[in-house]
């Protein structure tokens, strides 16, 4: 049986794209930049910054801001984000992930979060799993984002496994990518996309049983 599992947090453990996708669409539209649930999907697991970087190249408008004024963006998506997650609870946990977490605990199996974002401790801990994880990496200390693998070696060393005895779980192409470049075996997540590179695919968490691995 493998010895880690390293997880992925948004389109995994819980989905709050839809909360991104309505701070973002209310910046763009404050820069005159429009933005569709298409154009959303290419912000899934792409940091902060990134996503920003992107909106802004898609309006046409990659040069009109400086680096304090897109710090400012940035944060004023943010504000509006966290305000957006303010009640979220248990229930918004995604099928299946509470009894894998409780399998893997029962198993002794260490799970460590490799998620861009910045704000995961506050949402694991709403919704009530953040003592699942032995570690959680942070953003901050990332070279580069997904689909480097950085993260995912990063999530392996903090619960003492090697990659190669890991799972990656992850909703986004750029995570399999980032997963499988770090020797893990990787499990996609998605009923919209077909996850190129998962070892596995499945349409979530309850279709999974950690003895699989
Ligand atoms: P924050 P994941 C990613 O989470 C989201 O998919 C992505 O849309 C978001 O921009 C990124 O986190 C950064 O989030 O603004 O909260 O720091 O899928 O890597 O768990
Ligand atoms: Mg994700």
């Amino acid at each position: 049986m493998k010895k880690g599992f390293v997880f992925d947090l948004d389109g995994v453990i819980t989905d709050t794209a839809k909360f991104h996708y309505i701070a973002w669409k209310n910046l763009g539209k404050s820069l005159g930049i429009t933005i569709d649930e298409i154009f959303n999907e290419t912000l899934k697991g792409i940091s902060r910054m990134d996503s920003l970087d992107k909106i802004l190249a898609h309006g046409h408008r990659e040069n009109d801001f400086t680096l304090d004024e897109k710090e400012e963006l940035a944060k004023k998506k943010n504000d509006e984000y966290v305000k957006l997650l303010a009640n979220l609870s248990e229930e918004d946990l995604l099928p299946g992930v509470h009894d894998f977490l409780v399998q893997a605990k029962q198993n002794n199996i260490p799970c460590a979060i490799a998620s861009a974002s910045k704000n995961a401790p506050m949402i694991l801990e709403k919704l009530g799993v953040l003592d699942f994880f032995e570690h959680i990496v942070d953003p901050e200390t990332l070279k580069k984002g997904k689909p480097n693998p950085e993260i995912f070696i990063k999530a392996a060393k903090s619960i003492n496994v090697e990659p190669k005895d890991s799972v990656g779980f992850e909703d986004a192409q750029a995570g399999i990518e980032g997963i499988k470049a770090s020797g893990m075996y990787a499990v996609g997540i998605s009923t919209s996309e077909r996850l190129k590179g998962a070892d596995v695919q499945v349409a979530s968490m309850e279709d999974l049983t950690i003895t699989q691995f």
